[in-house]
C-alpha cells in the first residue's frame, strides 16, 4: 500500500493523470477471449504507432496450486510493438472468475501508463458482471451454438455489455447463432435506444478483427469518467473484504460512505489507512456489547 501510494504521488508530481480508457472483454470459458485480445492488440498497435496498451487477464484460480494458470501470456506475440504493450495475468479470487482483489489496483496504476487497458475476465453470471464497475465499455464474447444467450439471459448479464462479439465465425454454425443472439437481444434489451453492436469475428482467420479494433480505437476519443470515478465502489469493496459487515456499517453510518472518506483523506491509500485507524480506535473504545 505504501509503495502504491508513492507511485501515485510520483505520477501526480509529474502531472500525469490516470486517464486511460478501460475496456472489459468477458464471456464464457473458451470462447476465444485471449485469442481475440492478442489479435486486437497487435492490430491496434500496428495501426497507431503512439498507442500504449495494458492487458490484464484474470484467470480462474487453479484448484491445485491456488495460483494463476498464466496460460495466456504465450499467445501474445507482439512484433513491432515492444515497449508499448504491458501484459499481466492474475489469479481470480473466485471459482467462477470475475475480478481478482487487486484487479482494480493493477488497472488503476496502468491507467497512468497506457492509453487503453483491456481487462479479460471469464465466465457467465453476476461475478463476471462485476467488470462493469471497472470498465468504461464491456464486450461480451460468445461462440457459435454455445447456448450462451440463454445463460446470459438467466444471469442478467445480457444487459451489461456495450457490444457483443460472436467469435469463431469461421465455424459452420456461426450464422444460426447470430440469429439466436439477435432474437435474444431483441427480447432482453427492449429499452435500448440504439441497437447494440454485434461484431462477428474469427481470431483464427482474422475476419472482423479490423472492424472491432476500430470500434475499440474510437472509444479513445470519446468522453469517459476515468478510473478515479471508480474508486468509491472499489473502496467500499475493500472495506467489505477486509472488515465484513462491521466495516461496511461503520463506513456508512460513521464516516458518511466511501466517496466522503476518499475526499477527506485525499486518496485511496490514505483513505485505507485512515479507515483502518478509525475503525480500530472505535472498536477499542466501544463498550462491551456495543455495535459500531
Ligand atoms: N475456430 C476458431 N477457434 C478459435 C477462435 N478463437 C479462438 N479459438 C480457439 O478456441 C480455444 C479457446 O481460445 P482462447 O482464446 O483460449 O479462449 P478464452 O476465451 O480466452 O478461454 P479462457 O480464458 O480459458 O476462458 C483455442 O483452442 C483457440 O485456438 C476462432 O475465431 N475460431
Ligand atoms: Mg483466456
Amino acid at each position: 500500500m505504501e509503495q502504491r501510494q508513492q507511485v501515485v504521488k510520483a505520477f501526480a508530481a509529474r502531472g500525469v493523470e490516470p486517464d486511460a480508457i478501460v475496456l472489459g472483454v468477458t464471456g464464457t470459458p473458451g470462447s476465444g477471449k485471449s485469442s481475440l485480445v492478442a489479435r486486437l492488440t497487435t492490430h491496434l498497435l500496428d495501426h497507431d504507432h503512439s498507442l500504449r496498451i495494458g492487458v490484464v487477464a484474470v484467470d480462474p484460480s487453479s484448484h491445485l496450486s491456488g495460483g494463476s494458470l498464466l496460460g495466456d501470456r504465450t499467445r501474445l506475440r507482439p512484433s513491432a510493438s515492444s515497449g508499448r504493450l504491458f501484459f499481466r495475468s492474475q489469479a481470480s479470487a473466485t471459482e467462477l472468475g470475475g475480478l481478482g482483489p487487486s484487479s482494480f489496483q493493477v488497472c488503476r496504476l496502468l491507467a497512468y501508463l497506457v492509453d487503453m487497458v483491456l481487462v479479460e475476465t471469464v465466465g457467465v453470471g453476476q461475478s463476471e458482471a462485476d467488470v462493469r464497475h471497472l470498465a468504461d465499455q464491456v464486450y461480451l464474447v460468445l461462440q457459435p451454438l454455445g447456448g450462451d444467450e440463454v445463460q446470459f439471459l438467466k444471469a442478467g448479464i445480457i444487459e451489461v455489455p456495450h457490444a457483443f462479439v460472436l467469435n469463431k465465425c469461421d465455424e459452420p454454425q456461426a450464422q444460426q447463432s447470430l440469429h439466436h443472439l439477435q432474437s435474444s437481444l431483441w427480447l432482453a434489451r427492449p429499452f435500448d435506444t440504439e441497437p447494440v453492436p454485434v461484431f462477428q469475428t474469427s481470431a483464427k482467420t482474422g475476419q472482423g478483427i479490423g472492424e472491432l479494433a476500430e470500434a475499440m480505437a474510437a472509444t479513445l476519443h470519446g468522453a469517459h469518467p476515468g478510473i478515479v470515478g471508480r474508486e468509491p465502489y472499489f473502496f467500499e469493496r475493500w472495506v467489505k473484504d477486509e472488515w465484513g459487515r462491521v466495516g461496511t456499517a461503520y463506513l456508512e453510518r460513521s464516516l458518511g460512505g466511501s466517496a466522503d472518506c476518499l475526499v477527506r483523506s485525499g486518496g485511496f491509500e490514505a483513505a485505507q489507512r485512515d479507515f483502518h485507524d478509525r475503525l480500530v480506535a472505535s472498536l477499542t473504545r466501544a463498550p462491551v456489547g456495543a455495535h459500531p
